[in-house]
């Protein structure tokens, strides 16, 4: 373990970015993949405010069952995520910063310990009413008909998700730990959806090495200094270890 100095001033600030990939191994379905979520509904039925609109009954259904699927006893959190948390310990013990940005909406890297972190796609185990804002925890099906118990309104509530065409969750803070980083890691991303797959360029701008963790190259794979690919429960434990292990070697 090299001195807490070293570490801190030649890998922080490191933000961390994310997304489905990262959650895979805990038995949770990424999108993309031939077995995603994408593969069996189509987004525009799910998880635009349109197709709220027009269909809560389906909309509401689809989030249901994936809250119930997050709350099996058999969803835990990962070494990839508990890797994380010995990173942000470690850094904050040597007076350093890691800020975990999440495109996903379960609530593994709370589990995990994880505490600077950021849902910019919201949180599957909170509810919000879409009439006066209101936002509860959220651990049992939405009724289509349910009450807001802050304003009264009927059938407005709704998962706390960011869905498309809809703004990102902290884009300001997320922008401000970019603008600063020395470090920024993807994890788990695919690279197709935006805002969260520019953040490689945002980082560049800012002068930070930029790190790819994932299965397999993601669309944005050339925008990365460098890349290792593998199961995550694999390359996030092995990268912190070389975090933790020395200052940052530049190839
Ligand atoms: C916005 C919450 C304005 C809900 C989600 C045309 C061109 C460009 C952009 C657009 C366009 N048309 C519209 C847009 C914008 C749109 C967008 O990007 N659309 C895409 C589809 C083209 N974006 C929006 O609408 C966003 N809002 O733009 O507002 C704005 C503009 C500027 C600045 C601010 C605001 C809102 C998008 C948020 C939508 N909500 N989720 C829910 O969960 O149901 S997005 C959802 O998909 C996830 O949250 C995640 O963010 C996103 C991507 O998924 P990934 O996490 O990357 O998962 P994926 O399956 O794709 O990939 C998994 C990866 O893991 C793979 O690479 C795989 O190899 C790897 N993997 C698999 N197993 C493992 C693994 N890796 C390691 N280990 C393993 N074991």
């Amino acid at each position: 373990m090299a001195d807490a100095h070293q570490v801190r001033s030649s890998w922080g600030p490191i933000v961390v970015l994310t997304g489905a990939g990262i959650s895979r191994e805990s038995g949770l379905h990424t999108f993309r993949d031939a077995d995603g979520i994408w593969a069996t509904v189509r987004i525009e039925d799910v998880a635009t405010p349109e197709a709220f609109a027009r269909d809560p009954v389906t909309v509401q259904a689809f989030y249901n069952a994936r809250r119930r699927g997050l709350l099996d006893p058999a969803v835990v959190p990962n070494a990839a995520h508990r890797a994380l948390v010995a990173l942000e310990r470690a850094m904050r013990q040597a007076g350093g910063d890691v800020l975990v940005v999440t495109q996903n909406i379960d609530d593994l890297h709370e589990r995990a310990g994880q505490t600077r972190l950021l849902h910019m796609h919201g949180e599957l185990l909170k509810a919000i009413c879409a009439d006066c804002g209101n936002v509860t925890e959220c651990r049992a099906d939405i009724a289509v008909e349910a009450p807001c118990l802050a304003c009264g309104a009927i059938g407005r509530l709704r998962p706390q998700v960011v869905w498309f065409g809809e703004m990102p969750l902290h884009m300001e803070e997320i922008a401000a730990a970019l603008a600063r980083c020395a470090t920024f890691v993807a994890i788990g991303t695919s690279g197709n959806v935006y805002p969260a797959s520019g953040f490689v360029e945002l980082a560049h701008q800012a002068g930070a090495r930029t790190i790819e963790l994932n299965l397999e190259p993601s669309v944005t794979r050339s925008l990365f200094h460098e890349a290792h690919h593998g199961p995550a429960t694999t390359v996030v434990p092995a990268f912190v270890a070389r975090v933790l292990d020395g200052p940052r070697n530049r190839p």
